[in-house]
């Protein structure tokens, strides 16, 4: 499927999305959404798929939602875009498979947002991310006020966004806002290695981590226990538990033997 401002590639089990709007530093607007929203929904079963990277460009991941595009807009407008943009992110924070954001340059405002919905953020040394909203007069709109808390904390989350100021990748990764900080060169490879591991881990188990990991930040603690002793249970039917375990206990034998 042809898109206009994204690019696909497949190499392997990864999936890689470009955000590809060079001139704008890959500014989101409604159809940069919708893309998005199209490539997630085109990969989510695709078995052939096992793990999927988004990238920008070297200048940058993604510098925010398109101000040209907001610049005029009333509150109904605001609220529809907010409409497409959550459900873009809800696809990729529920793609059932792992995804990992690779930020070199400006992650900033709705690009931040992006990132905030993968699974892992690998940056690279020139990366600058945060949500610089409120020099805008709003604030962020795309889950930054609910899902930045979560990733570093009620106290730098307030004061990323009450004073919009970005931060560096090395300062991010001291918050842990990114995991894994590279030099710039190896952000593909890095985010190649990362997505290949990950790809080569148990697909349900991960799907079922996934899950649970995502109640743990929507749920009660004990709401969250019965969803992982759900999920838990049910990686007992399947084939890589039972060819695991047996795995291991064969690795074992000789030892067991010698006694
Ligand atoms: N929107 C529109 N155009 C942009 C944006 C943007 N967010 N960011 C960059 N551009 C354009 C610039 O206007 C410029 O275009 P032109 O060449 O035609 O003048 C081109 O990209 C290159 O940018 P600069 O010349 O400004 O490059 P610099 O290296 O000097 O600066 C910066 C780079 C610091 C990233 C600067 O461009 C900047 O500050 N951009 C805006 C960052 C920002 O405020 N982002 C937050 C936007 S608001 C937001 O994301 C709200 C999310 C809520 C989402 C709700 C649903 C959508």
């Amino acid at each position: 499927m042809p898109f206009e401002h994204l690019k696909l590639e497949t190499e392997g089990r990864i999936g890689w999305i470009f955000f590809n709007r060079p001139e704008k530093l890959n500014a989101l607007n409604s159809s940069v959404y919708l893309e998005l929203e199209q490539a997630l929904a085109a990969w989510q079963n695709d078995d052939a798929i096992s793990a999927v990277v988004l990238c920008g460009g070297e200048r940058a991941f993604i510098a925010g939602a398109d101000i040209d595009g907001m610049v005029d807009a009333g509150p109904m407008e605001a609220h529809e875009l907010t409409d497409i943009s959550r459900r873009a992110q809800e696809r990729l924070c529920n793609l059932p498979k792992p995804t990992v954001a690779a930020i070199s340059g400006y992650a900033l405002g709705g690009g931040l947002e992006v990132a905030l919905c993968c699974d892992f953020r690998l940056a690279a040394e020139n990366a600058i991310l945060g949500l610089p909203e409120i020099t805008l007069g709003i604030i962020p709109g795309a889950g930054g006020t609910q899902r930045l808390p979560r990733v570093v904390g009620q106290a730098a989350a307030t004061e990323m966004i009450f004073l919009g100021r970005p931060v560096k990748a090395a300062k991010a990764l001291e918050m842990g806002l990114v995991h894994r900080v590279v030099s710039l060169d190896q952000l593909r490879v890095g985010a190649q290695e990362l997505a290949k591991e990950l790809a080569s881990r148990p697909a349900m188990a991960l799907r079922a981590a996934k899950a649970a990991l995502r109640a743990a930040s929507s749920t009660s603690l004990q709401e969250g226990l019965l969803i992982e002793q759900q999920l838990f249970s049910q990686l007992f039917t399947t084939q890589d538990q039972s060819e695991g375990m047996k795995a291991f206990l064969e690795k074992r034998k000789p030892h067991f033997q010698g006694k």
